[in-house]
């Protein structure tokens, strides 16, 4: 392995802490599908990232079944297992291990300023577990495990690669060498901040209280339809120019939807409904993601009641991750001293 040349490679991954969402879907797995059908990487890793999931409670009785709701979710959309790299992370011991290590080249100041942590902690962060506190510490583990070049990521974690550069550049420093890459995150595209159907000042989450705030994978065309049609707007019709929806925040939200699911620019989709009412536009936006999404949901379904299957793709997956991971967790811990 040489310490300075890397191939270009992917890493990202979705954790199981609930069903999948139109914003894991507009912000990662449709935009992961392109990259590993057109994007030119030597390889592409995803992964179902469970040890994150449990930075807050998880019902036992519910992680496995998440887990491949989002493999399956991932598989549905189009990621390939034969051109991919699929599993989930608890199978592959090397990003916990690795995990302890930037835990000592991470420093608390930078862990300080992550602002995930804060939204999530709100006014409780002293009854966080210190796992939520670390989450990025793990996540740069994830990346680096496997000399990742590039991490496909919505807005919300572009901090989060950011302070994975820091581990990596403070890593290499300390230790006189080249061993880890300054991973690019790749934030493009018009839905890297998909929102709340019922607040567009909120990021569309998985653990949302209200169901109506966000699309899920899995839901049928009727719901769909019915949480678009009823999503919270203004009462003014589309702009004919894109700065119209300054302040606009749940108008800018369809429209970017609108945009991403629709393969355009959001000024396209303004181009088209200027002047429009909600009247209008929102069966147009409704028909549109039922024709997108209804047959991912109905493949995800398909593939989610056959179990054993998702199983043995995880499985085989966590056997080709291994391959790369163990030989550059080995010689990071050879660089840092450890006598193995
Ligand atoms: N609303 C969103 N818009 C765009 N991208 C999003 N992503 C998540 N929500 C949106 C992207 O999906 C990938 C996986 O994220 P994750 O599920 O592992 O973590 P998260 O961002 O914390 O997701 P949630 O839905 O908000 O989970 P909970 O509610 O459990 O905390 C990432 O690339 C993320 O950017």
């Amino acid at each position: 392995m040489t310490d300075k040349t890397f191939a270009p490679r992917i890493f990202s991954g979705i954790k199981p802490s609930g069903g999948l969402t139109l914003g894991n879907y507009l912000g990662a797995i449709k935009r992961w599908v392109a990259m590993q059908d057109t994007g030119g990487f030597e390889t592409t890793i995803f992964c179902v990232v469970d040890l994150h999931a449990i930075t807050v409670w998880q019902d036992p009785a519910e992680l496995g079944s998440a887990t491949r709701e989002v493999a399956a979710g991932m598989l549905a959309s189009g990621i390939d297992p034969s051109r991919s790299i699929l599993f989930n992370q608890s199978r592959v011991h090397q990003h916990a291990e690795l995990a302890w290590l930037f835990n000592c080249v991470a420093r608390m100041g930078w862990m300080n300023r992550m602002t995930q942590f804060k939204e999530k902690a709100g006014k409780n962060a002293e009854k966080q577990s210190l796992g939520l506190y670390a989450y990025p510490s793990l996540m740069a583990a994830d990346i680096l495990l496997y000399h990742a070049t590039h991490v496909p990521v919505g807005e919300d974690q572009k901090q989060h690669v950011e302070l994975t550069r820091d581990i990596a550049a403070k890593f290499n420093h300390d230790y006189g060498t080249e061993f880890f890459p300054l991973t690019e995150p790749v934030i493009e595209g018009p839905a890297m901040r998909v929102m709340n159907l019922r607040d567009g000042t909120k990021k569309m989450s998985k653990s949302g209280e209200s169901d109506m705030e966000r699309i899920n994978m899995t839901d049928d065309a009727d719901t769909i339809s019915k949480k678009l049609k009823k999503a919270r707007t203004d009462p003014e019709p589309l702009p004919s120019e894109l700065a119209g929806l300054k302040d606009r925040p749940e108008a800018r939200n369809l429209v970017d939807i609108y945009a991403a699911l629709s393969d355009q620019s959001p000024e396209a989709v303004i181009g088209e409904y200027a002047g429009a009412g909600w009247g209008t536009f929102k069966p147009a936006l409704a028909e549109l993601a039922v024709e997108k999404m209804a047959p991912i949901a109905t493949e995800m379904r398909r593939l989610m009641d056959d179990p054993a299957e998702i199983d043995r793709t995880l499985a085989h997956g966590a056997e080709q991750a291994r391959e790369i991971a163990a030989p550059i967790l080995n010689r990071t811990a050879e660089i840092m001293g450890f006598v193995r």
